[in-house]
């Protein structure tokens, strides 16, 4: 090797090593971004029989694509369930659906993350669409944080109650791109 190539083999390398912090440091700071928008919930874990159990728990009557639920509701999201497009949420096995609570219901949330490979979250908030890539939702009023990302037959799951004041809301999964592309539903409380 003459001096010439080992300065060439020497200055790709160093091209190389920028270019892997430059990526390492984009993800470190969207993760830090995302962190600093949610809430923490503490996700357990579940085998896909458990899994299968809490998904027919949800108390809500379906008409369409809306589900209707007494002052003691039990909502059960997942995402994303087989045959489902990603990313979405599925509740009662219904896409994304409007969910309508009576003024003053106690509702008692249960998100699943069941798509293998990916992380999301399940996060209340006043603000609508559109939402940004990095959605930057603010405030939070309830939801889980980002779970897990399932492995080895284990999903996460993490529950959290809300009280339903009258107005309107947005179910929403904060994972940068998710919300933008889809994975969000509407609450109506009245
Ligand atoms: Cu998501």
């Amino acid at each position: 090797m003459n001096s010439n190539a080992a300065t060439t083999e020497s200055m790709n390398r160093t091209r190389v090593a920028k270019g892997v912090a430059a990526v390492a440091g984009a993800v470190f700071s969207v993760g830090v971004a995302c962190a600093a928008l949610v809430p923490t919930t503490a996700f357990k874990e579940a085998t896909l029989p458990q899994v299968k159990a809490m998904l027919v728990k949800d108390n809500g009557k379906v008409s369409g694509t809306t589900l209707t639920y007494g002052k003691n509701a039990n909502v059960v999201a997942a995402a994303v369930l087989p045959g489902f497009p990603f990313p979405s949420f599925e509740i009662h096995h219904v896409k994304n659906p409007t969910l309508d609570f009576p003024a003053g219901a106690t509702v008692h949330f249960t998100f699943i993350n069941t798509n293998k490979g990916f992380g999301h979250s399940f996060d209340v908030t006043k603000k609508g669409p559109p939402y940004g890539v990095i959605p930057q939702i603010a405030p939070i009023l309830a939801g889980t944080g980002f779970s897990p990302v399932p492995t080895g037959g284990k999903f996460g799951y993490a529950k959290f109650t809300w009280h339903a004041t009258p107005g309107t809301y947005y179910y929403v999964c904060q994972i940068p791109g998710h919300a933008a592309t889809g994975m969000f539903g509407k609450i109506v409380v009245k």
